[in-house]
């Protein structure tokens, strides 16, 4: 791999000597490596990703959104006289381009954001509220963006009702014998559906606001300061495009205020978390509510919802396909995967009322 990266430094003018590398193993989709430069006494540190074109499509669009989208954002943090730590910085090759396209795939280069780190698993009230600061933040400096400039870069990304179509669809074909294996979760998805479906029952009838959002906040997708503790960079945004700001506020609560890990096989461990729920909620609430309409405000716990039977959906989907979309460390990965959301999924269900006090209690809050 060091000479690989070697090859790829070159075009982006890096001219030091790959010293050394780790995979960083966090994300589903891309692979994604930290990769350190010496020139002279000075060592450099960068993140190298070689994006996974059978998820992403068009990845040049990808990366034509990031320009965009991290300018703005670089922007908004000069005249708010923050640090440009704040945004992600993707480095050019000498043709001006932020990636490189060789035979073996689609790369960029960006600079490892200095002195953080990132969460898998979040159990400090603390960084969650930051988290939800630091996403809250993000959904604000984009609200002003033209989200015509954006591609839809996985088009129908959060179309919820028709994920779940394409799961019925690939349930009742079953290409690798394995619906068998999964007739509980399919009436599980049954039973909660018309819940499931709301949000495209309300851009159906055009009454809640589209923005520019983020669509993948996962915890992991936060760097957080080593010194300070603090949020200090929103990271992935291969999915930064037109949106509903609960899909934002959802996804990250699915992963940060589950009891229990993405893929817990023991369900008995899986659960909302309402602490977790409301310190992401202090969090990110009072950075938008300004600009939130009351059905924005009243779908926001909801979201958490969507996003977790969602991405359920989508990893059983996955298992009955045969594995193809989400990187896999073992045989039923997936299906682990969808169990754990979908019992996730029903436990936020049947707190919804709770969760919606809470979001219209620190929403009021002057
Ligand atoms: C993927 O790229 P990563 O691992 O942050 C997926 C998300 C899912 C998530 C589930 C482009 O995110 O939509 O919610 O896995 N990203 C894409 O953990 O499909
Ligand atoms: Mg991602």
């Amino acid at each position: 791999m060091k000479e690989k990266f070697s090859e790829i430094a070159k075009y982006f003018s890096l001219d030091g000597d790959v010293i050394s590398y780790d995979v960083i193993s966090f994300g589903h989709i891309n692979q994604t490596y930290s990769v350190y430069i010496s020139l002279g006494e000075k060592v450099d540190h960068y993140v190298f990703q070689k994006i996974n074109v059978f998820v992403f499509k068009n990845p040049k669009r990808i990366m034509k959104n990031i320009e965009r989208i991290t300018a703005h954002i670089a922007q908004k943090l000069e005249e708010r006289g923050k640090s440009r730590d704040g945004v992600m910085h993707f480095l050019s090759t000498s043709e001006g381009k932020n990636y490189y396209v060789e035979e073996q795939g689609f790369w960029r280069i960006s600079e490892y954001v200095p002195n953080t780190y990132s969460l898998n698993r979040c159990d400090d009230l603390d960084k969650m509220r930051s988290a939800g600061m630091a996403f809250g933040e993000f959904q604000n400096m984009l609200s002003d963006f033209d989200a015509s400039l954006l591609y839809e870069t996985i088009p129908g990304f959060h179309d919820t009702r028709s994920r779940i179509a394409v799961l019925f669809k690939h349930y009742n074909e079953d290409p690798c014998d394995r619906a068998v294996e999964v007739t509980d979760e399919i009436e599980k998805i049954k039973a909660f559906k018309h819940h499931a479906i709301h949000f495209n029952e309300l851009l159906d009838a055009k009454v809640i606001p589209i923005r520019v959002t983020h669509n993948d906040t996962k915890i992991n997708n936060v760097l957080f300061d080593i010194d300070t503790g603090e949020a200090k960079t929103v990271i992935d945004l291969d999915t930064v495009m037109p949106g509903l700001v609960a899909y934002d506020f959802g996804d990250a609560i699915r992963f940060g205020a589950n009891t229990a890990a993405e893929d817990e096989a023991d369900l008995s461990k899986v659960g909302v978390d309402i602490e977790r729920f409301r310190a992401f909620a202090e969090g990110f609430i009072p950075c938008v509510v300004k600009t939130l309409t009351p059905i924005e405000i009243e779908t926001l716990a909801l979201g958490a919802f969507v996003m977790t039977a969602e991405v359920g959906i989508r990893f059983l989907d996955d298992y009955i396909t045969g594995d193809q979309y989400f990187k896999i460390a073992y045989r039923d990965h997936n299906l682990v995967r969808a169990r754990c959301q979908i019992r996730l999924a029903e436990d936020i269900l049947a707190h919804m009322d709770e969760l919606n006090q809470i979001v219209y209690e620190i929403a009021s809050r002057k």
